[in-house]
């Protein structure tokens, strides 16, 4: 999806214009995946823009660097502020934020202890990931021949840059065979997630979504949506799930900050339930767009007001 331009990009402490956010050939990050980051929404409320679980987010950042023994040199009180001063100075209302946590330029090869540690944020107005209408009737998803890493192989717990070329080559195949996203199975078997998001099934009534153990990201919307189905009278707890059951699920859906919470009508060329959003999870995404749009007063915590 294209990057529209702002004014700003924060780079290090400062803010600089968007064009001089440039970073040299060597870097480090460039050539190992040495990064982490993380992906936050703001939405348009009616106190201003506010930006969705943003210290979840910010924390999430810092136990990823943990995992990796990077050091950022920035609180994460900075780094909150930070976040909030780029969507101020860009005078954006909803937008899509990319802080950036890398390994820097000035020492190659694989030991990443002496590398500088650079930090950038980013952030522009960005549509749903997965398009208005698969948001609103569902997406076509393939298991993909390729698998989720194994844990003691590439930490799901940590979002890492270099994991991800795992996700583009599901991704592509995905979309070559003319399905919308792809689901990788974990080493053993069982569902583990979405190229960029988190998955869930509704069966039964009960809505179950892959544990940690599976290789799943712990998602911010997972955790969101899990909450809300929980407040919406739902029962919603993670499982194993094998991939014959995501054939028989009742209703299906996916969630991540780019992507929000998007309806899945087939698996494989399986329909799901009617091929059409089933009614839990229209409740679902209807609840998760009025949280993150300030429209329902109990999940107002999970705002944080920009100006
Ligand atoms: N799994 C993966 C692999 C993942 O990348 C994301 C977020 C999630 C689950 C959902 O996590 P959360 O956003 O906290 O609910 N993916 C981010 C990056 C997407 C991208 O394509 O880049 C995102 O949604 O911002």
């Amino acid at each position: 999806m294209p990057i529209t331009e702002v004014e700003k990009i924060w780079m290090d402490g400062k803010l600089v214009d968007w064009k001089d956010a440039q970073i040299h050939v060597l870097t480090h990050g460039l050539h190992y995946g040495s990064g982490v980051f993380e992906g936050i929404r703001a939405y348009q409320t009616s106190g201003g823009p506010a930006i969705f679980r943003l210290e979840d987010h910010i924390e999430r950042l810092f136990n990823s660097a943990k995992v990796y023994m990077i050091d950022i040199p920035f609180t994460k009180r900075q780094l909150i502020d930070a976040t909030k001063e780029v969507v101020r100075v860009n005078k954006l209302d909803s937008c899509y934020i990319r802080p950036i946590v890398y390994l820097g330029y000035g020492e190659m090869g694989l030991n990443p202890l002496p590398c500088s540690v650079n930090v950038a944020i980013a952030a522009w107005p960005w549509g749903t990931y997965l398009g208005e209408e698969g948001l609103e009737k569902g997406v076509s998803v393939k298991i993909s021949s390729w698998q989720r890493h194994d844990p003691n192989a590439v930490p799901p717990a940590a979002k890492a840059t270099g994991m991800y070329l795992n996700s583009s080559m599901a991704k592509v195949e995905a979309l070559k065979a003319n399905y919308d996203e792809a689901i990788l199975l974990s080493p053993q078997g069982y569902v583990s997630e979405c190229t960029g998001e988190n998955v869930f099934i509704v069966h039964g009534g009960k809505i179950l979504t892959p544990p940690a153990t599976a290789g799943a990201l712990e998602g911010i919307t997972k955790d969101s949506v899990m909450t809300i189905a929980g407040d919406l009278g739902y029962q919603a707890s993670e499982a194993n799930i094998l991939r014959s059951d995501l054939y028989l699920a009742d209703e299906m859906f996916l969630t991540g900050t780019a992507a929000e919470v998007v309806p899945i009508r087939s698996v494989d060329d399986r329909v799901i339930g009617e091929g059409k959003p089933g009614p839990i999870t229209k409740a679902i995404q209807a609840n998760y767009f009025g949280a993150v749009r300030g429209e329902l007063s109990q999940y107002k915590e999970w705002l944080d007001f920009v100006n």
